[in-house]
């Protein structure tokens, strides 16, 4: 940048300007880190999003992830950088939230424009049923997983299973 005796600037650009009206596009935005379906429940604290973007007239320059308890909120985390390279990102989440969790993916093409597209949500029970409702399962231990009952009684060699 040149600057004269009366201020006026001369700035000249080598940068490679990118004209492109349009925001990145999403292929598809999951719950659970699998590209063919979308998870609505889980048992772990482990949470993961799936997602496929594309931007064919400036390319994808930056994306991030977010997880909060409905569409677009970051209450659970904020936007967290990600490779574009990606199309997984995991995290652990240290306590269960009652409600659904959403994740956010934000995504900024070289033009500067940006999308932000949300999961349909995810529902978390460590326990492994929804416990809103009582219910008795009888099965051998190839049929339940016990892991994560409490509880356990065996009665003439089958689990008992009150939850
Ligand atoms: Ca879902």
């Amino acid at each position: 940048m040149a600057v004269n005796g009366a201020g006026l600037r001369t700035v000249s650009h080598s940068e490679q300007i990118y004209i492109d009206l349009t925001p990145p596009e999403f292929e598809y935005v999951y719950d659970g880190d699998s590209s063919d379906f979308d998870i609505q429940f889980q048992t772990s604290l482990n949470i993961s999003m799936a997602w496929s973007v594309k931007d064919p007239e400036s390319g994808i320059q930056e994306c991030s992830w977010a997880i909060g308890l409905s569409p677009m909120d970051t209450s659970l985390q904020d936007y967290t950088q990600i490779a574009i390279t990606e199309n997984v990102a995991s995290t652990v989440i240290s306590s269960t939230p009652y409600d659904r969790i959403f994740s956010t993916m934000r995504c900024t093409n070289a033009a500067g424009r940006t999308a932000s597209i949300s999961t349909d949500g995810l529902k978390i029970s460590l326990v492994g049923v929804d416990t809103s409702f009582s219910e008795t399962v009888v099965g051998s231990t190839s049929d339940v997983n016990f892991a994560s009952f409490t509880g356990l009684n065996l009665e003439d060699g089958q689990y008992k299973v009150t939850v």
